[in-house]
């Protein structure tokens, strides 16, 4: 029953869960549904830095929601059959999370002293000062505390507290989704797995385990398991998992001296080895130091030897002995082997199938570019600290983001240098005359920008990738200039990357020059530019502001970098002339201008344009007009 002294746990058994430890609840559901469980074991969880909220979890296959509580006061009232707390909280904030709990008195059932009956407190290295003080709490409450420093226990078909067991193949492997009967206590949480293995091996596996941790002050000790084992007749025989440091496992020594325990125990303390070292040793817990003789595993093996335990001769013949003994028990009777349920199926967790290479499925996206997963993140496979330290700046980010490679300095001072001289053009350009108003209409930035950037296009700003492919194609047909710029006439289409508002052979663009000269003098090769240069003498000669202006130097000079660089196979260069990419080099370089022009409106304190009237010219339909 529920009220028996006996019993932690048993197959009804409720647990709030203090901390958001989504993983370990998960454990705990997949645990209980293998268990055959009626109902999750998790009744609510308490995490005080989120509203009260809903968490979702699966129940074999089907989706389940958790509460989510902001403070344990409002989990306990809504959740009064709940009987465990397992303690997630931080080694700061485990024991007032933990006197809190203890101080709730129980609401409703009137029977029982306090709703919480045992505690589960996984964090390490609370101080021992306060650890005593929660001890002696608990104690005058009646309720158990197992910890601190453990990852808690389990009951086989019935509970298990957190991450106890490990991983689903962990808990089929060791068939705790059904009880056997051997009793078990240590104190490692990480041996206890050990253990469930070694039982479930040698015998017909657990009954329940309990790691009490490994602080010099466990909230209950050995023999506080050890007796409710004894005296529960589900439990045939004890484990015992001791080690070196205190001097609990001399309590067993008096109780199997005084007959307390008569059960067959076997026993080993671990840290046999300590002997070994000309110091004083402190293994991995708190306490697992021997302070005198008496506490070094090996005086402890042989005191418990000496009152009758099954110790074995080292911790490797621990199975052996444990089934030597398990073997006589089932020979004199007192345990009946049952019949092998078979556990129901728990759906494998997608990632961890993933992980073992049990399961496939194609992704829904694609990236080749950046990987943000690991440790560093990654820029084409190149860490963003060497990207810093090898000073690729803007140009070489911009080639391995763009073009997922390193491309020599020369072309990446090209990539920077076009992004600065199209950095901006003055306010009266269609782009930045759409930011000013966007700004001033009182939008934020992003709308600001975004207003400004899709004026790009054909016309404004966005002829780069136009001009690449008309002067690439109208080159390899190997027409001559005047050739390719009548079969646009004749196609009645405009040339991309020619022509310009303001600019013309009187009024030379700086732009172009800059970045003509850089070209000529630092690409390899330069024949599309060239190409383009005679074309613009035929266009200029019909009318003078048919340069080759800044979007259609941009673009030859690209193809000249794609075809010529040696960076690029000649199906790659196609590819990034036919798919765009040359835009965005104004698209970049052009933002930087538009958002100066959002903030600077906003700083003057611009307020909503309006266009004036005697600026537009109203022409209305004739029969309309009175
Ligand atoms: N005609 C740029 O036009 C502009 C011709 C042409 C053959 C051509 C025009 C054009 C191609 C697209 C292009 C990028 C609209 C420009 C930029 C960024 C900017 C902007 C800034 C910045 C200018 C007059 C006569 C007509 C036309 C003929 C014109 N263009 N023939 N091929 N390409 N170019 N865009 O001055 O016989 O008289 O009827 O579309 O490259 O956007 O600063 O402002 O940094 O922000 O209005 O630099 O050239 O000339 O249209 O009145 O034409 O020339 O057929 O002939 P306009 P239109 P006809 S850079």
């Amino acid at each position: 029953s529920k009220r028996d002294s006996t019993q932690l746990f048993h197959k009804e058994t409720k647990a709030i869960i203090w901390g958001m430890q989504t993983r370990a609840v998960q454990g705990m559901l997949d645990f209980d549904f293998v268990c055959s469980r009626p109902e999750p074991s998790v009744a609510a969880m308490v995490y005080p830095f989120t509203g009260d909220h809903k968490q979702k979890f699966y129940w074999g296959h089907k989706e389940i929601l958790v509460p989510v509580y902001k403070s344990m006061a409002d989990a306990m009232k809504k959740h009064s059959d709940a009987d465990v707390l397992i303690n997630f909280a931080s080694l700061r904030s485990a024991y007032d999370s933990t006197i809190e709990t203890l101080g709730f008195p129980q609401a409703s059932v009137p029977q029982w002293n306090y709703a919480i009956r045992t505690i589960a407190i996984i964090a390490e290295g609370i101080p021992e000062n306060l650890t005593r003080i929660l001890i002696k709490r608990a104690n005058e409450k009646g309720v158990s505390i197992i910890g601190p420093a453990t990852v808690g226990g389990v009951k086989p078909g019935c509970f298990k507290i957190g991450n106890t067991g490990g991983m689903m193949d962990n808990i089929l492997h060791s068939k705790l989704y059904r009880p056997g009967s051997v009793a078990y206590v240590s104190r490692s949480g990480g041996m206890s797995n050990e253990l469930n293995n070694i039982i479930s091996h040698n015998t017909d596996g657990v009954y329940e385990g309990v790691a009490i941790g490994g602080d010099r002050y466990p909230g209950t000790t050995f023999m506080d398991h050890l007796l409710r084992y004894h005296d529960n007749p589900e439990v045939k025989m004890l484990v015992l998992l001791g080690e070196v440091g205190g001097i609990e496992e001399y309590e067993v020594y008096e109780a199997l001296k005084e007959k307390r325990i008569v059960k067959p125990i076997v026993a080993w303390c671990i840290g046999t080895c300590a002997g070994m070292f000309t110091s004083e040793v402190q293994f991995g817990h708190a306490g697992a130091c021997a302070n005198a003789e008496r506490e070094t595993a090996i005086a402890k093996n042989k005191a418990l030897a000496d009152c009758g335990a099954h110790v074995p001769a080292s911790f490797d013949e621990l199975g052996e002995e444990i089934s030597r003994v398990f073997q006589k028990l089932l020979q004199e009777g007192i345990i009946v082997p049952k019949e092998e349920v078979p556990p129901p199926t728990v759906p494998m967790d997608f990632n961890w199938a993933r992980e073992l290479g049990l399961i496939r499925k194609p992704a829904s996206f694609m990236t080749s570019i950046s990987d943000e997963r690991g440790q560093e993140l990654l820029y084409a496979g190149m860490p963003i600290s060497a990207v810093l330290e090898q000073g690729l700046g803007i140009g070489g980010t911009l080639s391995l983001l763009w073009f997922q490679r390193r491309l020599p300095t020369y072309a990446t001072t090209f990539l920077e240098m076009c992004l600065m001289v199209t950095a901006d053009h003055g306010p009266a350009v269609s782009g930045a005359h759409n930011t000013i108003v966007c700004t001033r209409a009182g939008k934020d930035l992003v709308s600001s920008l975004v207003s400004g950037l899709l004026t790009i296009g054909d016309r404004f700003g966005g002829a780069l990738d136009g001009a690449a492919r008309q002067f690439s194609e109208a080159f390899d047909k190997g027409l001559l200039p005047m050739e390719f710029v009548n079969e646009m006439r004749k196609k009645g289409q405009l040339i991309m990357g020619i022509g310009h508002r303001v600019k013309s052979l009187n009024n030379p663009d700086k732009r172009v020059e800059i970045i003509k000269n850089f070209v000529k003098k630092d690409f390899p090769t330069t024949p599309l530019l060239d190409y383009a240069l005679e074309v613009e003498k035929i266009t200029t000669s019909k009318k003078p502001n048919l340069i080759l202006n800044v979007d259609g130097v941009i673009g030859v000079a690209f193809v000249d970098l794609l075809r010529n660089s040696g960076s690029f196979t000649p199906e790659e260069a196609e590819e990034y002339i036919n798919i765009g990419a040359i835009n965005g080099l104004f698209v970049l370089g052009r933002s930087m201008g538009f958002i100066g022009h959002y903030l600077d409106q906003k700083r003057l304190k611009q307020g909503l344009y309006r266009h004036p009237w005697d600026d537009i010219s109203y022409v209305m339909p004739e029969h309309y007009t009175t």
